[in-house]
């Protein structure tokens, strides 16, 4: 059979284009959803769907809208590389709509030597196929027969054995024959699940038991739930649900897990960049625990994320571990480009004598010494914003005098004492009636 090659003329320029981000969402700069994370030669890859607003030639400015795929990869969770443009609706041989903008949810996962990547378009699923995780990747010239839906996730048993999961018509399974690109007979429908559309499947396996993964509508919006079994084929069990639908309004939720060095994670999205248009997603990270007898506790969602955060780089404080209990919120710094990030905001009045704070934990200070700090931070009327180490009575990292001004200033402070490896900052406005902070950053 032919195989077509993928032309996507401006990857290289594309590499590492747009901000990564240690905190959640990981990527900053452009929309991702639907996130497919699997770990490839001890590297963390990550196989999202693309949101972009609806173009010109697009008109259902109310929907999903996805033209392309890009990989991202990490080898610390913090630290991610952008690989371009993976996969094009523009160059999909089979494809009749090359603007259908349908890229909906894809997987990537490996075998024999080489790297398979399924996505859905107009519900039909195809295959393109790689030497290295990153591509460049070959489009299979028609999309598998008989796997008609959306998301599929590819799972590879310890055996070797290819299973296809997918949604179409309820979840589907079927193994795959070990050219990777034909179902090996009919697929089977998983029939145990609560009513509640399911869609976005996600398959792995530990400790001998099979789970099987999915959003589910328990009330207005998707949570995400799971079943277990000692076969991928089934018959499943449900085990209920391992995250809450969002507090926010998203409708969506779509998910993977990895276990990397030791810990295991779980991916996911919300619409933090887009808080007025659902379809318009952002890829999290949050760490995953299993109870004793393999079934998952419930997985909260934060905004710090997973990974340590370095002294030196901008500490993004509004991605707090916990926020004090009065006059101390988060917003975006623009509210008209959400990209540019979020502030932290402290206020008082006379009234309020509680210490006013938020907390960021894994900071790490490094081993050597630490001589000032710098904030980004805006005081219309001027204030103090005081550093500490580890608890709201802990050591005075340091304290900063940020002077009245109209416009974002970035003072300084010597520090008062010396920190070394991993701690939580806590940061407190100890002085002013409206201090707001963008970012903390230390210096040698
Ligand atoms: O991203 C489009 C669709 O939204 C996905 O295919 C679903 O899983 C949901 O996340």
């Amino acid at each position: 059979m032919k195989a077509f090659k993928i032309t996507v003329a401006a990857v290289a320029a594309m590499f590492a284009s747009v901000p990564l981000f240690a905190q959640n969402p990981i990527i900053k700069g452009t929309f991702t959803a639907d996130p497919s994370a699997h770990v490839f030669n001890g590297r963390v890859y990550v196989y999202p769907s693309h949101d972009i607003p609806a173009p010109a030639d697009y008109n259902r400015k109310d929907w999903f809208c996805m033209a392309d795929y890009h990989v991202y990869s990490s080898d610390d969770l913090v630290h991610w590389t952008d690989h371009g443009v993976i996969v094009d609706q523009a160059t999909v041989p089979w494809l009749g709509n090359k603007k259908s903008y349908s890229m909906w949810a894809p997987d990537c996962n490996y075998k024999n030597g080489k790297y398979y990547f399924y996505f859905p378009a107009n519900n039909a699923i195809g295959v393109a196929i790689a030497d290295k995780p990153e591509g460049p990747f070959v489009h299979q010239p028609t999309a598998i027969r008989g796997a008609g839906g959306i998301d599929p996730c590819i799972f590879i048993d310890d055996d070797g054995t290819p299973y296809l999961v997918w949604s179409g018509m309820g979840l589907q399974v079927c193994k795959l024959k070990d050219n990777m690109v034909e179902l090996d007979g009919a697929s089977s429908r998983v029939n145990d699940i609560p009513r509640g559309m399911t869609e976005g499947p996600f398959m792995f396996k530990r400790k001998g038991i099979y789970y099987m993964t999915f959003p589910w509508v328990e009330k207005e919006r998707e949570t995400l739930a799971y079943c277990t079994s000692d076969s991928p084929m089934g018959p499943w069990k449900f085990r209920g649900k391992f995250m809450e639908q969002s507090e926010t309004v998203c409708w969506t939720n779509h998910h993977s897990f990895i276990e990397f060095k030791g810990q295991w994670y779980l991916f996911y999205h919300h619409n933090d960049y887009s808080p007025y248009f659902d379809k318009n997603r952002s890829v999290c990270i949050d760490k995953v625990e299993f109870n004793e007898d393999g079934t998952i506790a419930m997985v909260k969602p934060t905004i710090r994320g997973v990974g340590v955060t370095k002294a030196t780089e901008e500490i993004q404080i509004d991605r707090y571990s916990q926020l004090g209990p009065e006059n101390v919120k988060v917003d975006f710094v623009h509210s008209d480009s959400p990209f540019d990030g979020w502030k932290a905001i402290f206020w008082n009045t006379t009234q309020y004598r509680q210490p006013i704070w938020l907390s960021y934990e894994r900071v790490d200070f490094g081993s050597k010494p630490l001589k000032s700090v710098q904030l980004r931070t805006y005081a219309p009327a001027g204030g103090t914003i005081q550093l500490r180490a580890d608890s709201l009575q802990g050591p005075v990292i340091a304290e900063v005098k940020v002077k009245d001004s109209m416009e974002w200033t970035m003072p300084t402070a010597e520090l008062r004492s010396q920190l070394q490896g991993v701690h939580t900052l806590y940061v407190l406005m100890t002085d002013g009636s409206h201090v707001e902070v963008d970012w903390v950053k230390f210096a040698e």
